[in-house]
């Protein structure tokens, strides 16, 4: 059986400027996955850096940094039984349009520089508790049990 984890996920600018907040979190909670801890808030230039490392030196890679930090984000951690792989399901592929209908940015996006959504990378080991130690402090993490965990896992 899978574990129980956390990821980071994020509604990126061009989500927050076209509405999608609420669409994005209702995606998670119906699925069963907990809100943790959430946070708007708007990247400044050092955190964008230090998120989006790996990506540095890439063509697009100055271009992300002055998108992600041009408006508000809405950033989250989830909990839930292989929560990480989940959500990336969900999200769909980086690029929009090969993104199948019914995920996020299928639904939402056409446009790679535009996918309205991050999540952690299932195939990067610890990148999601690296994620939520950049975005958020200890104590803003909650412990609480969701009323329906009973009949959402065996
Ligand atoms: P991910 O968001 O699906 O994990 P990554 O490859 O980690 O995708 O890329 C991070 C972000 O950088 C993407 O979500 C997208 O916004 C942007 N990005 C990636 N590749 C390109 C590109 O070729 N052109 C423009 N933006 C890109
Ligand atoms: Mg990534």
């Amino acid at each position: 059986m899978s574990e129980t984890e956390r990821t980071f996920v994020m509604v990126k600018p061009d989500g927050v400027q076209r509405g999608l907040i609420g669409e994005v979190v209702s995606r998670f909670e119906e699925r069963g996955l907990k809100m943790v801890a959430g946070k708007f808030m708007q990247i400044d230039e050092d955190l964008a850096h230090e998120h989006y490392g790996e990506h540095e030196g890439k063509p697009f890679f100055e271009g992300l940094v002055d998108f992600i930090t041009s408006g508000p984000v809405f950033a989250m951690v989830w909990e839930g039984q292989d929560a990480t792989r989940q959500v990336r399901k969900m999200m769909g592929q980086t690029d929009p349009a090969e993104s199948a209908p019914g995920t996020i940015r299928g639904d939402f996006g056409l446009d790679l520089g535009r996918n309205v959504i991050h999540g952690s990378d299932h195939e990067d080991p610890g990148a999601n508790e690296r994620e939520i130690d950049l975005f958020f402090d200890d104590e803003e993490l909650v412990d609480y049990e969701r009323i329906d965990e009973t009949w959402l896992y065996e």
